[in-house]
């Protein structure tokens, strides 16, 4: 096989690359493992097979047309000999980036690829071997066995994403709200809108269960359409339900997810929803996780000012876990930090978390940002957080998320 020669750039990441091949020179040869499939950018490149008996041409392949990409996809070894005619210059793309590409396709279109990718062995290795004899290494059996735990995955999956589905359809998704508390007052500050799935026939389901599938299939941007549009609603509930004379009217605070994100109209979107309900963006609070401000600093940089501008306030959920970099704090317009539960839990254990807490407060505090501390479940932490200037503090110390009924039992008048 050629050497590449040095003139020849390659693309970011070595994942494509341009080879040239002389003359008469083989690409690769039947049998072999094959971890590269080609796109012809010039010269033209011949197939064959051995019949048993003879070498036979199976195709001649011109520029622009991809071959090598059936080994590439099952990971079985190629069915045929490439060979150059005449100078031949070949882009390549390897197995890592192909597989890279699957493992990011929809389950279901993975399955289909696959499942294709083994019949057509099967039929070619019919139409070498005679009906009903398929043999050889392009036979039927490994190649059905490869799917089938792709079968078994999307099975399970595709059964999820219906009855998701369905519980958007049916009322079967809630939210539950959690209390978040002004530790200095001991009242009520907001709640953090947390969706649950009250499936039929079985207990209520929390959203580690099934929210990344969601995420994956892009159920989640209705789910999530859905949340804020009832957040809204409920918001204005609160305002009949709940009193709150001389002090800071109620927020809710409800999570974004990054399909949500990706959305254009995202923030007309919000507006609307507020709109019709009649609800104060002012108080209603986004939480946004590092994730999606890594994955699209430039677009999550204008979209949460458009959401700022809109009237909406930005939370930062989760900060303490991940990269958890000061200079998003500056960075992005953040009016809320929301210090990890994993950090809550430290505080009065490990001297060096305290000391962590402590500067995050501080330094939010100097932001103009407020705080707040998630999974606080001991007074002590509790008195820890309030003498050290954090503000509020959200968890199963104060109350685990309720349904509405039960929180408005709780907290209404
Ligand atoms: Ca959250």
């Amino acid at each position: 096989m050629a050497q590449q020669p040095e003139h020849i750039p390659r693309s970011q990441g070595g994942r494509r690359a341009q080879r040239v091949y002389e003359p008469g020179e083989r690409i690769f040869a039947e049998g072999e493992r094959g971890d590269t499939a080609y796109i012809i950018q010039c010269g033209q490149v011949e197939l064959t097979r051995y019949s048993g008996t003879s070498i036979d041409r199976i195709a001649l392949l011109d520029p622009g047309e991809l071959f090598g990409e059936m080994a590439l996809v099952d990971g079985r070894p190629r069915t045929a000999n490439a060979t150059a005619v005449g100078a031949v210059e070949l882009l390549t793309i390897d197995r890592a980036y192909v597989e890279k590409k699957i493992a990011q396709t929809d389950s279901l279109v993975a399955l289909f690829m696959r499942v294709i990718m083994a019949r057509f062995r099967d039929q070619l290795a019919m139409n070498q071997c005679g009906v009903g004899e398929p043999v050889g290494e392009v036979g039927a059996g490994p190649a059905k066995l490869s799917y089938a735990e792709d079968l078994v995955r999307t099975t399970k999956r595709m059964e999820v994403d219906f009855a998701l589905r369905e519980a958007l359809d049916s009322s079967e998704l809630a939210l539950f709200y959690q209390p978040i508390m002004d530790l200095h007052t001991g009242d009520l500050a907001g709640c953090e809108a947390l969706l649950r799935w009250r499936r039929r026939g079985a207990d209520v389901t929390g959203p580690d269960e099934f929210v990344p599938l969601a995420e994956d299939t892009g159920m989640i941007v209705p789910i999530g359409e859905w949340a804020f549009g009832q957040v809204c609603r409920d918001l204005k509930l609160f305002d009949r339900k709940i009193c709150v004379q001389d002090k800071p009217p109620l927020y809710i605070s409800v999570n974004l997810s990054g399909r949500q994100f990706e959305q254009s109209d995202l923030v007309q979107r919000f507006q609307l929803l507020a709109a019709a309900a009649g609800a104060d963006p002012g108080r209603i609070r986004i939480e946004v996780t590092e994730t999606l401000l890594i994955d699209n600093p430039t677009r999550a940089q204008t979209m949460l000012q458009d959401l700022r501008k809109a009237g909406f306030r930005i939370a930062m959920d989760d900060f303490g876990t991940g990269y958890s970099s000061f200079s998003y704090l500056h960075q992005y317009p953040i009016d809320i930090l929301k210090i990890d539960r994993s950090f809550t839990s430290g505080i009065l254990t490990d001297a060096r978390i305290a000391s962590i807490v402590r500067a995050l407060v501080a330094m939010a505090d100097s932001l103009g940002m407020a705080v707040i501390a998630e999974g606080v479940t001991d007074p002590r932490e509790a008195e820890y957080l309030r003498g050290h200037g954090c503000q509020y503090g959200q968890g199963y110390l104060f109350s685990p998320p309720l349904p509405i009924d039960a929180f408005l039992e709780n907290y209404g008048m």
